[in-house]
């Protein structure tokens, strides 16, 4: 995805230009890995623009700054209201939000406790991530040989920056080898997460996703999921699945923020099911209508930017 410039983005309590929102080459969270970040999406609705789950994102990013012992010199209040208004400045209705926190410029060597930390927030258009297939008929994954770190190692549940190496050599492995994304298993075999999308399955109408304690991401969108299959009484379960689980499926989906809610057709060229997802469209429709304001039940998760 190339970068199309908005007009505007907030950087340490500030709304710049976006050519000024610039860091030091030697700013030390781009040498050691050490950001913590998120990503919102903003949706039009019938009260206008509104962010998705906010309060739920901007909680994930302090939990995660506080794995990090970073110090996020800003509220949650603060963060709150500075993402509304950078989606009214940016006039885009449907676009993805982005706060990062990082350890900034200023002195060099590991020790991340003697750097100041940077806040900045970011938005720009981002159309479904695994592109149309998603939506539509479904994207071909393949089982990753890169294993998800470890919660010993660098915990999956603080959405780090340093986490998305892991991801990256999992995705570039899936890329290269003609697939549009990739599965990656955690450290005892069982599945785990997408690069940067949560898994669900669906095998004899029953609805499953790995634990939170598997090694992944606790999803936002994955919640969503779970909530809708609630609602929707379709019998659901965390549970472990194994490689061959994947094979027999009867359905298999992506969640994520950036992803939303996409099939997978295929998983190492084996066809998932029949090809039909009854279970997968029914959620999509919902996240759909959720998303856009039109489900009366699930307003409560938009908060509308407008003054
Ligand atoms: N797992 C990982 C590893 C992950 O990065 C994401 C989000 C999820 C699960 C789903 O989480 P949620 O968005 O709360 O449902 N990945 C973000 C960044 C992707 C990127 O390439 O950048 C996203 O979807 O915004």
């Amino acid at each position: 995805m190339s970068l199309k410039p908005l007009t505007k983005i907030w950087m340490e309590g500030k709304f710049v230009p976006w050519d000024e929102a610039k860091v030091h080459v030697l700013t030390h969270g781009l040498h050691y890995g050490l950001a913590v970040f998120e990503g919102i999406r903003s949706f039009s609705t019938k009260k206008g623009p509104a962010l998705f789950r906010l309060p739920e994102h901007i909680e994930r990013f302090f939990n995660s700054a506080k794995v990090y012992r970073m110090q996020i010199p800003f509220s949650a209040k603060e963060l709150t209201e500075a993402s509304k208004e950078l989606v009214r400045l940016n006039g885009l209705a449907e676009s993805y939000v982005r706060p990062i926190a990082f350890t900034a410029y200023g002195a060099m060597g590991l020790n991340p406790l003697r750097s100041k930390i940077s806040v900045a927030i970011a938005s720009w258009e981002w159309p479904a991530y695994l592109g149309p297939a998603g939506a539509a008929d479904g994207v071909r994954a393949a089982v990753s040989s890169w294993v998800r770190m470890d919660s010993r190692s660098l915990p999956p549940q603080a959405k780090c920056s340093a986490n998305y190496a892991n991801s990256a050599l999992a995705k570039m492995e899936a890329v290269a080898g003609g697939y549009d994304e990739a599965i990656i298993l955690n450290q005892h075999g069982m599945v785990a997460e997408g690069p940067g999308e949560n898994i669900f399955r669906v095998k004899d109408g029953i609805l499953s996703t790995p634990p939170a304690s598997s090694g992944i991401l606790r999803g936002i969108t994955r919640d969503t999921v779970i909530q809708f299959a609630r609602d929707q009484n379709i019998q659901f379960f965390r549970n472990d699945s194994t490689r061959e689980e994947l094979y027999t499926s009867d359905e298999l989906f992506f969640s994520g923020t950036a992803a939303g809610i996409a099939k997978i057709r295929e998983v190492d060229d084996r066809k998932v099911g029949n090809g039909e997802y009854p279970i997968a469209s029914k959620l999509q429709t919902l996240y759909d209508d959720a998303v856009h304001g039109r489900n009366s039940h699930y307003e409560k998760w938009l908060t509308p930017v407008s003054a």
